[in-house]
């Protein structure tokens, strides 16, 4: 049976190098011969993705809950997309994806569970690498930028959260919760960085056998 592509989700906080590093490990595919594709939450050209766009650079405003609604709609848009791409055998590179949904409505004070009920059922990772960086690491690279929520304050309760995301997907041994969750210290230069990476994606380079998994099944009631 020939395998479907690894899906790989890097998540992490502002400036901690999420671009810089699927970047690099779209590269890392190429160079092995690995049909990969990258994607990037917020897509920001698509109809969805230009309503976010406008709110993160302050250009609209909008209820929290539409616009937290309107990241996840932008996941469900592209889930077809992801899903073509790994039976095809392409490997699927995602910068942010649902665990950054939670992460950031959760912390506008938005209910975590609430927060997580639309990214119900989306395609799973295989393997989530959230980069851990201290804020103040993160600020030194360039300070925040001037969109919305890049603020110190907001980031450190956003890092608060991913880490509860990662704890409870480890305790459930990742089964069925989005495959594995592995934090990074991505305080360490580039290259550092990228080959503690590639050391976690490495083994499912080549594809999975296993079907596609789905966020928290167990969330799904009718
Ligand atoms: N958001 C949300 O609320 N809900 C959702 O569902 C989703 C997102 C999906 C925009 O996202 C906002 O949307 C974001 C979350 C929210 N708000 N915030 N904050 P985005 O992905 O477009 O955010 P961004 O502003 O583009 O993040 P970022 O700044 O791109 O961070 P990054 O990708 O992690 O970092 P980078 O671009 O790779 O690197 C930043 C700088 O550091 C750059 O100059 C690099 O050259 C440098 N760098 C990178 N790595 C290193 C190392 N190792 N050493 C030294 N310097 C480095
Ligand atoms: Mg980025």
């Amino acid at each position: 049976m020939s395998k479907r592509g690894s899906f790989i989700v890097v998540e992490g906080l502002d400036r901690s190098g999420k671009s810089t590093q699927t970047a690099l490990l779209l590269a890392r595919f190429e160079a092995a011969g690995i049909p990969a594709k990258l994607l990037k939450f917020p897509a920001r050209t698509t109809p969805i993705g230009q309503m976010i766009d406008s709110y993160l650079k302050s250009h609209s405003d909008l209820d929290d809950r539409a616009i937290h609604l309107l990241f996840s709609a932008n996941r469900w848009e592209l889930a077809s997309t992801i899903e073509h791409l790994l039976g095809a055998g392409t490997a699927v590179i995602c910068d942010r994806y649902a665990f950054s949904g939670i992460a950031f409505s959760a912390s506008k004070g938005l209910p975590y569970e609430w927060c997580r009920a639309p990214d119900v059922s989306l395609p799973a990772p295989d393997l989530a690498l959230f980069l851990d960086i201290t804020p103040e690491a993160a600020k030194a690279r360039g300070g925040y930028g001037e969109e919305r929520y890049e603020k110190e304050e907001m980031q450190r309760r956003v890092g608060e959260i991913f880490r509860r995301i990662g704890q409870e997907i480890s305790d459930g041994g990742g089964e069925g919760e989005g495959g594995k969750w592995v934090g990074i210290d991505a305080g360490g230069e580039k290259d550092v960085v990228a080959r503690e990476v590639w050391a976690f994606v490495e083994p499912l380079a080549r594809g999975i056998e296993g079907p596609l998994r789905r966020l928290w099944p167990d969330k799904l009631t009718i």
